[in-house]
């Protein structure tokens, strides 16, 4: 058997720095760690684990309207485009699209450059017609993407509802970014997450198996770990919930205890209930995220829901840049 090909390019993302940024971030008031820190093996295992909790929807409800969506998606977009997923990790969403679709050209983006290998190998094998493209970068610190030229009908994929984990100007930069990626005439697939009942979505980031609380709790096993601390994960507990304001689920570890940690010969005092906060998960309506859109060039062209409006799936097209 032919091994299959995938064209490589390798931006050479910085290691995102955990010693640096947790510093900074116990540091700071109020103490908060970035989420994409979450994701080391056991965090990356315990999140695929998430997402098949009974609790937490997103992931089967997106997959069920990508599904149910394919017909109308590939009258809109039609073939030969060529798809750009964003954060395409293990690239199992994707699969849904491409018999259908059949895009001439697959371009995986993510900054872990094993797993991205490996799986755009995968989908080269499993897909002999397709040409996979594997662009290893840092993408919330721009999109240097070759492959994506104005001679082609490009198509951003974005799924999961991660634009979430971005507070909304920092999510408009991205929406530009993508943009300027896809060119006049392009158009971005996106999945985003939906208001909802207050109780459904505490619900599902406060799972009754514990695995959520063991997601976020295993940040600090990463930190005793990978670093030089004596943080002890048991004295401190999970807490996550819907804060209405800003729309957006929030994730904290809050310490039960009156207690040091110490990091180096640095040292970082918690009375009970002081927190880290560690995540934000946005909620958008569907006309909040067209606003949201319209701010970096994008239109809403079509929306697709599951029945009970849990989560959207939006297919945005991109105009031109915005001049503001
Ligand atoms: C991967 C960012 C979409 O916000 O729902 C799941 C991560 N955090 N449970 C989300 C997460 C806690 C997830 N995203």
């Amino acid at each position: 058997m032919k091994s299959p090909v995938v064209r490589f390019h390798d931006a050479h993302p910085g290691a995102a720095d955990l010693h640096r940024e947790v510093l900074e971030g116990l540091s700071a008031r109020p103490r908060a760690i970035p989420a994409k820190f979450f994701y080391d093996e056991r965090g990356s295992e315990l999140f695929d684990a998430i997402c098949e909790l009974p609790e937490y929807y997103q992931t089967r409800t997106e997959m069920a309207i990508l599904r149910r969506a394919l017909p109308e998606l590939v009258a809109l977009i039609g073939t030969e485009c060529t798809l750009v997923e964003l954060g395409s990790g293990a690239s199992k969403k994707v699969r849904l699209l491409l018999e259908e679709l059949r895009p001439s050209g697959y371009v995986g983006v993510d900054i872990s450059k094993e797993f991205l290998l490996t799986s755009t190998e995968t989908l080269a094998h499993d897909y002999p017609w397709l040409e996979v493209h594997a662009v290893c970068v840092d993408f919330s610190r721009g999109l240097e993407v070759p492959y994506c030229d104005a001679a082609s009908h490009n198509v951003a994929f974005f799924p999961g509802s991660s634009i979430g984990n971005f507070d909304p100007d920092d999510s408009v930069r991205l929406l530009r970014a993508i943009g300027q990626m896809v060119g006049p005439g392009g158009h971005l697939l996106i999945g985003t997450d939906l208001k909802k009942s207050v109780d459904v979505l505490n619900a599902a980031y406060n799972d009754a198996a514990g695995v959520t609380a063991a997601f976020n709790l295993n940040l600090l096993q990463r930190i005793r770990d990978e670093l030089d601390s004596d943080v002890d994960p048991e004295t401190f507990a999970h807490y996550a919930f819907y804060n209405p304001g800003p729309g957006r689920i929030e994730m904290h570890l809050v310490s039960k205890i009156t207690q040091r940690v110490r990091i180096d010969d640095q040292h970082f005092a918690f009375e009970p209930g002081e927190s880290i906060h560690t995540e934000n998960s946005y909620k958008y309506t569907v006309a909040g995220f067209a606003e949201l859109a319209a701010r970096a060039g994008f239109r809403q062209q079509a929306v697709w829901l599951d029945d009970a409006q849990l989560f959207s799936v939006q297919l945005l097209a991109f105009d031109a840049s915005p001049v503001d």
